[in-house]
């Protein structure tokens, strides 16, 4: 199967904050957008995009959407810690759909998942890409759900996907955990344009985050088979945020921090 860059690319989640980014950034280059989202999209349409209003628990709406388009782009679903029968819509039914549809399309799945797969790891630790899940809520269950639909969808159907282990993507780090796991727009737009135009990618894992001295711990990931490297960098912050903390060492001793401490019940 060869992967086609020119086909139209399915960027879902198009009205949330990174869509927005990816949208304008993906627009200005030229790149042939199908947009959709639950929400409206808020911003004007970059030239040649469409947007259609659509639920991720809707299968045959997206498998639809998905017509011809050559990468799919999951930034859909939801996006931090909820209750599990929130979670479970959106981000486990809704996956499915995704993955149906970039069989069917034999598309290349870019899947927006999170640091919340691993977030019980201690900041101590310095993980490779493929260490254990240690996943701090329903939200980071459901990234590990993905990345396994992912790894899945490649070993029985050959379905390509980049499985990108966001840190924090905002646009500027705003607390000393940042430090580490900020992960610039600029870095982001990069690493989507090479998930796109590589050549060939099968299931990769890759950690998303920008040139931060402080970043530790995570190491060793694929981003060589894109020809992705990050450009810019937390460090301009230290004197700023490095005392930007909070006072619970639950959050304070684990990567995924405040999921970490959100509904924390162990006492040992
Ligand atoms: C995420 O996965 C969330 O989507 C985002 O809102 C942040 O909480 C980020 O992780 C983070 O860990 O900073």
């Amino acid at each position: 199967m060869t992967h086609d860059p020119k086909k139209p690319v399915l960027l879902t989640g198009a009205s949330g904050a990174l869509g927005r980014q990816l949208a304008r950034h993906l627009g200005e280059a030229g790149i042939t957008l199908r947009l959709t989202d639950i929400k409206p999209f808020p911003d004007a349409l970059p030239p040649g995009a469409t947007f259609t209003q659509a639920d991720l628990n809707d299968g045959v709406a997206i498998l639809r959407l998905a017509e011809v388009c050559g990468t799919i782009l999951h930034f859909g679903g939801v996006s931090v810690e909820r209750p599990f029968e929130e979670v479970i819509g959106p981000n486990i039914r809704g996956l499915y759909h995704i993955y149906e549809a970039a069989r069917r399309e034999r598309a290349r799945v870019l899947f927006a998942s999170s640091n919340h797969s691993v977030g019980f790891h201690e900041r101590t630790e310095q993980l490779d890409a493929d260490c254990s899940y240690r996943p701090d809520g329903y939200y980071g269950l459901s990234k590990v759900y993905g990345e396994m639909m992912g790894r899945l969808y490649w070993d029985k159907h050959g379905v390509e996907s980049v499985l990108v282990r966001i840190g924090s993507c905002f646009p500027d780090p705003v607390n000393a955990r940042m430090l580490a796991t900020w992960l610039s727009y600029a870095d982001l737009a990069r690493l989507v344009r090479r998930v796109i135009e590589a050549e060939r990618t099968g299931c990769i894992v890759v950690w998303g985050a920008s040139k931060n001295a402080r970043m530790t711990w995570w190491k060793h990931d694929a981003r060589e088979v894109l020809g992705w490297e990050p450009q810019d960098s937390a460090d301009p912050w230290t004197k700023q945020l490095e005392g930007v903390t909070s006072n619970n060492p639950v959050v304070e001793r684990h990567m995924g921090a405040d999921y970490c401490g959100i509904d924390y019940t162990r006492t040992d």
